[in-house]
């Protein structure tokens, strides 16, 4: 097992990945930028260094910064976490040629997964249903021609796509053309690369992933599924375990399908493979993450299983202890991710001092965040300030348990969307499970 790990995060996955050490008895080794000099996981950890200015590009996303650190401080093991560094190919390769391991997948198999075109027509090949669409477009007359035999709307995607970068929904022909080249454009100036395939739109599915565990052993177990489908503009505000229209027999061809699609990478460590479901329980894969997720908590409720702990002893070369048939998913989970936005005023960043921070409690309550009262909330990075997830026997207790968490929350001097996570909750289409992706761009319509 490893010493010492450096985290190469901040926030509150920073924060979650140093607890995990703490109970395996690994020392931690922060990294910080100049506006974090204040921020819990720089406390929280057994040391910690300043790596640059406040921008991301002179700081967390500086990889020879950060690797300098590692080799300073004698640390075998580095955990991106998610976002940064924890897909970029690069900096796993660079992990690798300094003798230190990436937390992760192997860098040749991020790469792989990174290129979506690649990924989708890798899955394809192996036998995993992908959603009905074109691989890489290179003659635009001759997409056009096909995206009127699929049928309109259609997506437009960056290979080398993220963040919802370099995607465009096209509802009629006449946009066509405009939409690729906008969307290609985008991927170029974001990504450096243009490359864009395209998709059937599909209306009135839900987004549903597979978490995977894989050991350097070649052991592949899949901990279920969570819905995803509650996002705005690629960002996810409401995310649940079990997905409740997922029906048994799917459910176990749609876990099969995220096991195969993992063996056919030759894939290690977590990972999640993405994909939709329709009315019909079709499931057609999207793409692969191929790091550790916000919405990982919600797994870990209804498996027991903690996967970040998981994630290191897998990269130590420990073989996961769990089989198939030890994964039980018992109860229901959600989680509500808690961004310092003001909902009513367009979604605007709120940034400031935390003035006043209760965090509610109770069994089967957990709060993870590293905010704490008198914090002040810099203004460079990512909205999410905390996540509240709950557990229960079953749903209707487990939304019950997260509408009464969500009360009991209190966070001053900062806007932030946990109302509007409360009024999504009482929504029929919430209650009954049966809302699509859809559902939050309409319901957000008539919110004021
Ligand atoms: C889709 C889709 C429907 N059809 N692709 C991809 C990235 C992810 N963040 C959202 N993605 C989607 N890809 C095809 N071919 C539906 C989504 C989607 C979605 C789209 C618009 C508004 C909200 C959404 C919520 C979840 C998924």
């Amino acid at each position: 097992m490893f010493s010492k790990i450096l985290i190469a995060n901040r926030g509150e996955i920073a924060v979650r990945i140093i607890r995990a050490c703490n109970e395996m008895g690994i020392h931690t080794v922060a990294v910080y930028s100049e506006a974090d000099a204040e921020a819990l996981h720089v406390n929280l950890a057994d040391e910690s260094y300043c790596i640059g200015p406040a921008l991301l590009k002179d700081s967390y996303l500086n990889m020879t910064a950060i690797i300098d650190v590692a080799i300073a401080t004698g640390c075998q093991a580095i955990h991106p976490g998610y976002g940064l560094l924890s897909e970029n190919p690069r900096f796993a390769e660079l992990c690798e040629k300094c003798n230190i391991k990436f937390i992760g997948p192997h860098w040749s198999v991020i790469a792989k997964m990174g290129d979506k075109d690649e990924a989708r027509r890798t899955m394809k090949a192996a036998g995993v249903p992908v959603v009905p669409g074109l691989d890489e477009i290179t003659d635009i007359a001759a997409a056009k021609k096909f995206a009127a035999e699929i049928g309109y709307p259609v997506i437009v995607k960056a290979s080398a796509g993220g963040g919802g970068r370099g995607i465009r929904i096209v509802q009629k022909e006449e946009d066509f053309e405009n939409a690729v080249l906008t969307a290609s454009a985008e991927a170029k100036s974001a990504f450096g690369n243009g490359k864009v395939y395209l998709e059937k739109f599909l209306t009135d599915v839900k987004h549903v992933e597979m978490q995977i565990v894989a050991d350097e052993q070649g052991n592949v177990v899949c901990l279920g599924e969570r819905d995803c489908s509650m996002q705005r503009k690629n960002q996810k505000l409401i995310e649940e375990s079990p997905c409740v229209t997922l029906k048994p027999d799917v459910r176990k061809k749609m876990m099969e399908a995220a096991v195969l699609a993992a063996k056919t990478v030759n894939y290690t460590n977590l990972g999640t493979i993405e994909f939709l479901l329709d009315r019909q329980n079709n499931f057609y894969f999207m793409e692969m993450n191929t790091r550790l997720q916000v919405e990982h908590p919600v797994t870990e409720y209804v498996t027991g299983i903690d996967v970040v702990k998981w994630q290191i002893r897998i990269a130590a070369g420990m073989a996961f202890i769990y089989k198939q048939e030890d994964v039980r998913l018992r109860g229901c989970a959600i989680e509500c991710r808690i961004n310092s936005e003001d909902a009513r005023n367009n979604f605007r960043p709120s940034c400031g001092r935390i003035s006043l921070l209760h965090i509610p409690g109770g069994p089967w309550v957990r709060f993870d965040t590293a905010i704490y009262q008198d914090y002040r909330i810099p203004p460079y990075y990512d909205s999410m300030i905390g996540k509240l997830i709950v557990y229960a026997r079953d749903r209707t207790e487990a939304i019950r348990k997260m509408q009464a968490a969500l009360c009991e929350l209190v966070i001053e001097g900062v806007h932030t969307n946990a109302e509007l996570s409360g009024d999504i909750l009482a929504q029929p289409e919430f209650k009954d499970g049966s809302y699509c992706t859809n559902f939050l761009d309409k319901f957000l319509k008539n919110y004021h």
